[in-house]
């Protein structure tokens, strides 16, 4: 059966892979999977078509036969599930993946979205340097006990899982803060999991996207 995800017509990050799409096609490679992806842009996501898909008119979605989901972390998951390759066959270990998933999504991107929304919405504010300290110094909290945890580990927790997948693509939304770099096992961390051919594919296809899309 056919996999369509949905993106953006035309990233705002401009080929960074920093959309949530990207951490679907990631998932997809690491599975070999193939799929297809269906455009959208800011004003036809929020039209009653991709609401079908997606109640909240956002990106990315998934669909196959008469399943469709939306959600980046329930569409990775579920991959892995249906899926060799993301998720260890060993039920514990099974388990702690998918917890390392939802600590990803619940526990370490929450602060860095902040931050990304406050150097969008507030930068202009005359209390916006103290409010970017105060949201860099919730992150380093985050990172530290991150690194403490992965210590000289190559991932979060044995082979690497959907778990570091979600993690890893949590953590790039940080790159141009340099953060991750005070860090040296997660920016090694990182750099192993952008390193990985499945990832490497997902970042060409949505960065061929982009450029097709500036006319280059
Ligand atoms: N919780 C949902 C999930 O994980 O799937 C969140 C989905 C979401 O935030 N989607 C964003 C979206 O559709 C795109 S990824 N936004 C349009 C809207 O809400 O109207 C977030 C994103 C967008 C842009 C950048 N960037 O330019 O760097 C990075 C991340």
């Amino acid at each position: 059966m056919t996999i369509t995800i949905t993106a953006f017509e035309k990233s705002p990050d401009r080929g960074k892979g920093l959309a949530r799409d990207m951490r679907v096609r990631w998932a997809l490679e690491e599975v070999g999977q193939p799929y297809d992806v269906h455009f959208v842009s800011f004003k036809t996501m929020k039209e009653a078509e991709h609401r079908a898909r997606h109640p909240f008119g956002q990106i990315p979605t998934y669909e196959e036969g008469d399943l469709t989901l939306f959600e980046s972390g329930s569409i990775v998951f579920h991959i892995g599930e249906r899926h060799q390759g993301l998720l260890p066959e060993d039920a514990h270990a099974r388990s702690r993946a998918i917890t390392w998933i939802f600590a990803a999504l619940n526990t370490v991107e929450l602060p860095i979205f902040e931050r990304s929304l406050a150097t969008i919405l507030e930068r202009d504010e005359p209390w916006y340097e103290k409010r970017l300290e105060v949201l860099d110094k919730n992150i380093r909290s985050r990172l530290n006990d991150l690194s403490n945890h992965l210590g000289d580990a190559d991932w979060l927790d044995g082979d690497f899982s959907a778990g570091d997948l979600m993690m890893i693509s949590v953590l790039l939304r940080l790159k141009s803060s340099g953060i991750v770099d005070e860090y040296p096992n997660l920016a090694a961390y990182v750099a192993r999991g952008e390193a990985r051919p499945a990832y490497q594919r997902a970042f060409a296809a949505q960065l061929a996207v982009f450029t097709a899309s500036s006319g280059g």
